[in-house]
């Protein structure tokens, strides 16, 4: 069986999460303790790749780390290459390479605003970095998904990641209503909604963390 490590955190695994989900694959969400024990004195020395870290994905003999290559891994893997922005039969789209981009922009967006959050100053400086350094990435994905439904016109693992940003967002910006359609369009797909309404979804964004954040 298919296994997903990571910490007791949505953090960069809730995506993963998701994608597993919507493809009704059976898995193990293998969830680590805080105190890091049984991650950092055994499963990552014994972990078979050269590059191990959380999350990680273990399917047989092929162990998959970097969060943003094992959505790509899964899409794959199960013949589903719309997910990733590929055509149906896994050749070329143009599409893939936009998949790659707003992908990469979504987790810079993501990690900027989690170190953000990380200086004292944010508390009241918030809603000014959010102008200067948040909106404009904001903008122009609402522009790319246009009148569109899902961010590449299809539904693609993209659109998981994006919703989990947005959370996130909202998470430090309780205030913010921005692309409110889009999660209630992907908290409606059957998959994902019979998830979210299961105890492992219970893992709370960043409940251990939130001593590291000014919010
Ligand atoms: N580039 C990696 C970064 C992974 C990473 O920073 N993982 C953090 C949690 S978000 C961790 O605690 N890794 C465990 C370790 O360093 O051993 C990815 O995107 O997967």
């Amino acid at each position: 069986m298919i296994v997903l490590g990571y910490w007791n955190l949505r953090g960069y695994a809730q995506s993963i999460r998701l994608l597993l989900e919507y493809l009704q694959v059976e898995y193990k969400d293998k969830i680590y303790h805080e105190n890091g024990d049984e991650w950092f004195n055994v499963d990552k020395k014994e972990l078979k790749t050269d590059f191990p870290n959380l999350p990680y994905l273990i399917d047989g003999d092929i162990v998959v780390t970097e969060s943003l290559v094992i959505p790509i891994y899964l899409a794959k893997k199960f013949k589903k290459y719309e997910l990733i922005g590929q055509n149906h039969d896994g050749s070329f789209n143009q599409k893939e390479i936009t998949f790659l981009q707003i992908l990469q922009i979504l987790k810079d967006l993501r990690d900027q605003l989690n170190a953000s959050a990380k200086v004292p100053s944010f508390k009241q400086e918030k809603d000014q970095i959010f102008k200067e350094n948040f909106n404009l990435i904001f903008e122009k994905i609402k522009k790319q998904l246009g009148e569109n439904s899902y961010i590449l016109g299809n539904l693609s693992y993209l659109d998981f990641y994006f919703y989990e940003v947005l959370k996130v967002f909202q998470f430090f910006y309780p205030k913010l209503s921005i692309f409110t359609d889009f999660i209630d369009r992907i908290e409606n797909i059957p998959q994902i909604k019979a998830y979210l309404q299961t105890k492992q979804n219970k893992i709370f964004l960043f409940d251990r963390m939130k001593n590291q954040f000014y919010f």
